[in-house]
């Protein structure tokens, strides 16, 4: 990491969405400055809808004047600019971690099928759908700490969101969600210990997420409403 930093960082955010988590996640792995600001995404500050092309976060505004979307390219210019080596320089390797970045991404997918399925046998199908992704994940993964080995990288700062997701869903669900798959296991702890995947979310990010869930009309949406509010029958 260079000692000095030539440009002010303004990451804009919101309290619950995985892909933030990324860009902030290495954003303190290499422990550069940054201001983060989170925005309520159901009412969208008219100035975010003038910088944010593509009306989502992240973005981040470089300088107060270049704005950049999308979280793998927000994370591939820091790692840029910054030379943080979270990618492999060979381009084979280089290329499989992005591939593996865009599974990840595929798998936040299934997660939004998954709470927003309406009834149990459509959340048991999306249920399964995300586990079939987490067999091929293991078939994927070494006997190592990280995804590319003993080092941090931005595949793994992709995956630690959806690691954090499960959490909240066990707890919800009061059972196991994923199969005993020792890969996975072992990656998923050493995800979710890492200070910069902690320092990605408030430590109110469970029960944000279950507000976030017992908002909809969905069937774990109603868990999560059971779960706040016990007494009130689903
Ligand atoms: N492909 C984008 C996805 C970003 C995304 O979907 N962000 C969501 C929040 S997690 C968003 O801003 N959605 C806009 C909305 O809810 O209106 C990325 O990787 O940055």
């Amino acid at each position: 990491m260079s000692t000095t930093q030539p440009n002010q960082l303004t990451l804009i955010s919101h309290k619950l969405c995985p892909y933030v988590q990324r860009a902030v996640s290495v954003l303190e792995e290499n422990g550069l400055a940054y201001k983060r600001i989170d925005i309520d995404l159901a009412n969208k500050p008219d100035w975010f809808k003038t910088l944010s092309p593509l009306g989502k976060v992240p973005i981040l505004v470089v300088d107060d004047e270049t704005v950049i979307f999308e979280s793998a390219v927000i994370s591939e210019y820091i790692n840029d600019a910054y030379q943080t080596h979270m990618l492999d320089e060979q381009p084979l390797e280089k290329a499989r971690q992005r591939a593996w970045i865009e599974y990840a991404s595929a798998m936040l997918n299934n997660i939004g099928q998954l709470y927003n399925a309406e009834d149990e046998k459509n959340f048991l199908l999306a249920e399964r759908a995300l586990k079939d992704r987490f067999s091929r994940l293991e078939l994927n993964l070494k006997a190592t700490d990280y995804f590319s080995g003993a080092t941090f990288s931005l595949i793994d700062t992709a995956f630690a969101p959806i690691f954090r997701y499960i959490d909240v869903f066990e707890k919800l669900l009061d059972r196991p969600f994923l199969p005993h798959q020792p890969r996975l296991q072992h990656w998923r702890q050493n995800l979710l210990r890492r200070p910069s995947v902690k320092k990605a979310v408030d430590p109110a990010y469970p029960m944000l997420l279950t507000e976030f869930l017992a908002a909809k009309n969905s069937y774990l949406g109603k868990i999560a409403q059971q779960s706040i509010n016990p007494r009130k029958s689903a």
